[in-house]
Order: C-alpha cells, then structure tokens, then sequence
C-alpha cells in the first residue's frame, strides 16, 4: 500500500500526477473504514468539501498531513489534526486572480443584467421589441469588502480600478490608505452599495452577514459571495432577495452544495454559478502543484510550503 491516499474528484492530470507519487485513491471520506492497508497511510491528499475530523484521522494511526487542495480548509477538523500531530496544508495565492475575477464579473452580471440581457437576444426578444431595458451604473459605487485577506485585497484593488470607493470589514484596521475600514458588518453595509463576502469559512464565521447586515445594505444592495456559503444566514439572505430587502446577489457558493436551495433557482435577481472560483486550466494545475509539493516536502523530510497548523 503506497503511503499516499488521494482522497477526493480529481481531474485527470492531477490523477496522472498523483498516481506518479505513487497514490492510492478514493472517492470520498465515507469510505476510509475500508481502504485496505490504511495504517500505512501518512500522507492523504485531500479534495471537496465533506467533513474530515477525528473519526476519519482515527482510521488512519499512522497519518502525518492531509494536504488540501484548496485554499479554504473548513472541511478539516484542523484542531482534531493538531492534537493528533497531524499536520494540514492548503494552496493560498495561486487562486487569488480567479476567485477575485469571478467575484467582479457576478457584480457586474448581476448589476447590468447580463443573464437577461443575453436572453432577451437569444429570444428574438431584441429584434421584435427593440432595445433591452436601461439597467444600472456599477463603475463609481461604494463597494464593501467583508474580510480583508488575500483574496479580499485582489477584489478590492480590482474594484478600486471601477473608481470605486472601498470600505472593508476586517478584525482590525490594515494599512489601505484611502479605504475606510468598518469594526462591525453593520455599519459597513450601511455604508455601501455591494457588499462583497471574502471571510475564511468554519465555526467562526457562520451567519456573520446576517439578516441585520442584509437590512443595513437596503434594497438598491447587491451582495456577492466567493467564500463559503455558511458565511451568510442563506435564509435571511433568501427572504432579502425574495421581498426586494436588497437588489440582488451573485453567489459562487451555498450551503448544501451542489443540492442548493431550489429557492434560488426560481429568483431572477441571482446571478448563480456553481462553486467555480478557482475553476480554470492554470489555476487548479497550479493548485495541484501545490499540494502535491506539500505532499512530496512531507515525505522528503523538508518543510512545508503552505502548513495551516
Ligand atoms: C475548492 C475552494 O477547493 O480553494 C477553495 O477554498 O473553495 C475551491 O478552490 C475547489 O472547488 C476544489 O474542491
């Protein structure tokens, strides 16, 4: 039994380049329990959102690092890991430009109706009725950042080059000279016109946007979430998008994802997409990369690039 136990949907270069490593692979974390040889095990590249915590690191006696593809590592019980001297990797920075990309492109999609739009010319609607109805000014507004970490700051730059105004959410205040940092979600959506979620996911941060912060933002608010759908309340949040409380939102991410609420799917202020922020070719080769350095820098003895804990 190789000591490497890929866990998770891999595409099929980081497949090919797993298995080089000597890889062993299953599908999901609920079928460890019979993955033959697992005390072998010492490293576990890991890949999806499902929970791996105490129960599964338990089956696993002789395990050292669970290396994440991903930069948000909500899914691993990283405190299980730490008192079982476990360590945990994740791939930071490489998935900066795209997540931050997405983010700006569902504002912009959402604010000039692109989705409608593209359907009113599709239809026939264009030629048959004329032009589509005025939409709104995105370039020029108040933009809020909810959590100012490496991705926050590449969205942030990127809508600060809308002319835009910034104002951010973080624990405290950091050195952004022009943009106006807010100690509490409240009054920095009182303060804004899009509100943007970029917070690490987990325990801390569930429900931080909540039905008080989507009321602060009011109805000409747009909302849009890169970072995890425990982030904000997802009923407020729906109830918001369902009465016009806000305008609307733009949402990579859900909670009980890919079986979201069907709710959504009957909203038309809601630009949707399927948790594909660090979704491209280079992006997630990158990612793989990165994992699997962790991977060989653990087996080799030498540090790792990217420990969490
Ligand atoms: C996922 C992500 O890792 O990096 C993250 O935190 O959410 C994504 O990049 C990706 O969907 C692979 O599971």
């Amino acid at each position: 039994m190789p000591k490497i136990l890929a866990i998770g949907p891999y595409s099929d270069d980081d497949h090919a380049a797993l298995a080089a490593l000597g890889a062993a692979f299953l599908d999901g974390p609920e079928g460890l329990g019979d993955v033959a040889e697992r005390d072998a095990v010492t490293a576990v590249a890991y890949k999806g959102h499902k929970p791996f915590g105490a129960a599964q690191m338990d089956l696993l006696p002789a395990l050292g690092l669970i290396a994440n593809y991903g930069v948000g590592y909500d899914a691993i019980d990283t405190a299980a890991a730490s008192a079982r001297g476990v360590k945990v990797t994740n791939t930071p920075d490489v998935l900066n430009d795209d997540v931050a990309d997405l983010a700006v492109a569902m504002l912009l999609m959402q604010g000039r109706e692109m989705e409608k739009a593209s359907a009113w010319a599709r239809s026939g609607d264009w030629k048959a009725k004329g032009e589509y109805r005025l939409n709104r000014k995105i370039s020029g507004g108040t933009a809020g950042i909810v959590g100012l970490g490496r991705i926050g700051r590449e969205i942030a730059d990127r809508l600060a080059a809308f002319k835009m105004d910034i104002h951010y959410f973080a624990r405290s205040e950091k050195d952004t000279p022009g943009w106006t940092w807010h100690a509490d979600p409240v009054s920095l959506a009182k303060a804004v016109d899009y509100l943007v979620v970029a917070l690490v996911g987990g325990k801390d941060t569930e429900g931080f946007v909540s039905k008080e912060v989507l009321a602060a933002l009011g109805p000409r608010g747009i909302v849009v979430n890169i970072s995890r759908g425990t982030t904000i309340d997802e009923a407020a949040l729906l109830d918001a998008l369902e009465s016009g409380a806000i305008a609307g939102a733009g949402l990579d991410v859900f909670l009980n994802e890919p079986a979201i609420d069907p709710r959504f799917y009957a909203l038309d202020n809601v630009v949707i997409q399927p948790h594909q922020g660090s979704g491209t070719v280079e992006t997630r080769a990158a990612m793989g990369q990165l994992q699997r350095d962790n991977v060989s820098a653990f087996l080799g003895g030498s540090g790792l690039l990217t420990p969490v804990n």
